[in-house]
């Protein structure tokens, strides 16, 4: 039936080329989404000295795309950290080495903000939504057992099992060869 109407096939041809370039647009979309809204990201602004002796790396941070605050006034509108160096940590070390050592502490600090912000949302989702049966559980523990070395030979060979009035049991323990 398509090939008996050339304009029919046409725009059925044009039709898939739209809805194609929507499904990569979407995509797109969805790509950029996924890495602006999750993940750490730094920008070494500046290096510096501190009164010679040090060599400071001044580092932005951002979570989701939101700048890391720091306690440091800001340089050209940005919040940075600071890692100092000093000329022991890196005498010896060619150009490439210490990019890799600076780059490996930046890595470390985006690490631990990872590890932050996933734990401050991990956590109250846990709290709201994955603890309504525990208020009111109830329970007891009669005794305990405890491991003792009674000869002093550095290897435990008794089972002690103590209760909270002072009283316990003694039984060997059957070390199996
Ligand atoms: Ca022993």
């Amino acid at each position: 039936m398509l090939r008996t109407n050339g304009n029919s096939k046409r725009n059925d041809t044009y039709t898939i080329g739209e809805s194609m370039k929507r499904v990569i647009l979407v995509l797109m979309m969805l790509a950029w989404a996924g890495m602006a809204q999750a993940d750490v990201t730094y920008r070494v602004l500046a290096k510096n000295f501190d009164d010679g002796k040090n060599i400071l790396t001044l580092t932005q941070y951002k979570i989701d795309g939101v700048e890391v605050i720091s306690r440091y006034p800001k340089l050209d509108g940005k919040y940075y950290w600071v890692v100092r160096y000093t000329a022991s940590r890196m005498v010896g070390m060619s150009d490439v080495e210490i990019d890799d050592l600076i780059i490996k502490d930046i890595k470390g600090f985006c690490r631990d903000l990872t590890i932050s912000a996933f734990s401050k949302i991990k956590i109250q989702d846990i709290f709201d939504n994955h603890m309504e049966s525990i208020v009111g559980k109830t329970g007891v523990l009669k005794s305990t057992k405890l491991q003792i070395d009674t000869d002093g030979d550095g290897i435990d060979d008794t089972e002690a099992t103590i209760k909270t009035d002072g009283t316990h049991i003694e039984s060997p323990i059957i070390i199996s060869p």
